[in-house]
């Protein structure tokens, strides 16, 4: 019995080592909610993740490690004082190991945000919108189908340079034609096809006239698609 109490004692004599700081992870196209390496979050799911911690009272440095690659914003990272660390803690936002930080990409205007979208048949909940909504978390999912088509209505005729797509965030399209036209039959189309699987980006130069742009499947199958942009020609 005395041995036992005799290292309770010991262990409630040595001084605990301070604990590292406490990890989240985020990443493009983060979606998860554990803000795990293998399962990051977005910037915005990494910031309330810290912030709930914080709520809950922890006691510890919060480090937030963002993963390479473009994160697009369609509008900013809000943080205030409750993403603070608690007195003598911090809360750092820093590259994770192996992301390199690379300067602010100068983005051109994309003209499809302020578009209309629509697509031939829509699976569950992954409406056409979803694809102009500039988050390349959210996607557009068309049903199987012959020549199934994405199309976004860009509300006026303009000389359009090039087209970006992204694919779906967990579905491959492939095989698709990019068609700009001046009338809703695409009767005068341009016809642009790019090979292979659409990439996250795909960038389709187009170089044409034109109102509406459509993505349309070549034979059989769904067309999902996290984000498309239209930049006018020689457009800023
Ligand atoms: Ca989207």
């Amino acid at each position: 019995m005395n041995s036992a109490v005799a290292l309770v004692l010991l262990l409630t004599m040595t001084p605990a080592a301070a604990p590292g700081p406490k990890v989240y992870y985020a990443a493009p196209d983060g979606r998860s909610a554990a803000c795990s390496r293998p399962h990051p979050c977005s910037l915005e799911g990494a910031r309330d993740k810290a912030r709930q911690a914080l709520t809950e009272g922890m006691d510890r440095d919060i480090e937030i490690r963002l993963t390479g690659g473009v994160y697009r914003r369609s509008e900013p990272l809000v943080l205030d004082r409750r993403d603070s660390g608690p007195e003598g803690h911090t809360v750092t936002w820093t590259a994770a190991p192996g992301a390199r930080p690379s300067p602010v990409e100068q983005l051109e205007r994309d003209l499809a945000r302020a578009g209309s979208a629509s697509q031939s048949a829509t699976d569950g909940t992954a409406v056409a919108a979803n694809a102009i909504d500039g988050s390349t978390v959210t996607d557009s999912r068309t049903t199987s189908g012959q020549g199934s088509w994405w199309q976004v209505d860009l509300g006026q005729e303009v000389a359009v340079g090039t087209v970006e797509l992204w694919n779906d965030a967990s579905m491959t399209t492939a095989d698709v034609q990019v068609l700009v036209s001046r009338t809703p039959d695409f009767a005068d189309a341009t016809v642009v096809q790019p090979a292979g699987k659409v990439l996250r980006p795909s960038l389709v130069t187009v170089n044409a006239e034109g109102r509406y742009v459509r993505v349309q499947r070549i034979g059989t199958g769904r067309i999902g698609l996290s984000g498309v942009a239209v930049q006018e020609k020689d457009g800023k």
